[in-house]
């Protein structure tokens, strides 16, 4: 219960809340969002949920009060903001919540953080930052306990969804015991697990389908068939008639082969902004590799957004990945 004395503290301050997470917003960052916004309007507070890109559409089903908005103006935003705190969830790193840095962070009165990733730095203020965790919605359920908050059945929808998205339905590695007491506390109360699934994994259009066909024609592999390459370009969802979002998955995909150690998946947004994502196996830490290019995540799962070209990123990759394959 200490251990979340800063929180506690925090939301006891203030009675308006902003509430944002990282841009192109995943399961677990738009679930604790909701989880978080109704348990303090339980509380009697104010919540606004701004995000800097728009809720995937596979994740929409989780927001049941539609609080969830893009922060597009500054028009969008209270008069009186210096009396409003932020809450920023599921990243630590405010060169990764889009607008919200330029339009909110600078005018509310304070700040705090909620995270589970291995970034470096760029922790301004307040925070709570618990690495081991699977997800920040697995910080979060016992942390609305220690607030007093009953969780109510849309909450743990919420909950129950970012953990699922986080934990690549409970196998990845953060995946732990407690990971499993929050899940069953919150089927005890009313989530049904085949309900999240389907939303989340069997909702994709027939786009999305011709969008991975290309996307996975793009396969390469390198260091000794150890590492693979997929390549997503801006004409391939133009094309498909997909989502940009709708490929998050694939880069799991390479690794179902044995030999495959690293996935790395470089991913062009239609305004054509290129990313990179990296998934590991094993020993080898990809969020050291995120970090050199100024992004971060977990040792086995993590990301940048590429600030050369596609050529020279991706051979900056290799390079650094070799020495793990001599
Ligand atoms: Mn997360």
């Amino acid at each position: 219960m200490s251990d979340f004395q800063p929180v506690i503290d925090f939301i006891g301050r203030h009675d308006r809340f902003v509430i944002t997470a990282h841009e192109t917003p995943d399961g677990d960052a738009i679930g604790s969002e909701c989880a978080m916004a109704r348990a303090l309007v339980q509380l009697g507070r104010r919540a606004l949920v701004l995000n800097a890109d728009p809720t995937p559409r596979k994740f929409r089903f989780v927001d049941v009060d539609n609080v969830v908005q893009v922060l597009e103006s500054p028009g969008q935003l209270p008069d009186d903001l210096e009396r409003w705190a932020l809450l920023m969830l599921d990243t630590s790193d405010v060169r990764n919540i889009g607008q919200v840095a330029g339009l909110v962070l600078p005018r509310v009165s304070e700040h705090f953080i909620i995270d589970h990733h291995e970034n470096e730095g760029d922790i301004l203020a307040g925070n709570f930052v618990q690495k081991s965790a699977s997800s920040t919605a697995e910080i979060i359920h016992p942390l609305l306990a220690a607030l007093g908050v009953e969780i109510d059945y849309p909450m743990a929808l919420a909950l129950f969804t970012a953990i699922v998205y986080d934990t690549g339905s409970f196998i990845y590695p953060k995946t732990t015991a407690l990971t499993f007491e929050i899940a069953r506390d919150l089927v005890d109360r009313g989530v049904e697990p085949n309900m999240v699934y389907a939303n989340v994994y069997e909702s994709n259009s027939i786009s999305a389908l011709m969008l991975h066909a290309r996307v996975l024609s793009t396969l390469e592999l390198a260091l000794g068939n150890r590492v693979s390459l997929l390549t997503m370009r801006r004409e391939m969802i133009a094309e498909s008639g997909g989502i940009y979002e709708e490929a998050d998955q694939l880069i799991n995909i390479p690794l179902k082969s044995e030999d495959i150690r690293v996935s790395v998946f470089f991913k062009e947004n239609p305004e054509g902004l290129m990313r990179c994502s990296l998934r590991s196996k094993e020993n080898i830490d990809v969020a050291e590799i995120a970090q050199r290019f100024g992004g971060g995540g977990h040792r086995t799962a993590a990301g940048f957004k590429c600030r050369e070209s596609l050529e020279e990123t991706r051979r900056a990759v290799l390079s650094m990945l070799a020495k793990y394959f001599p």
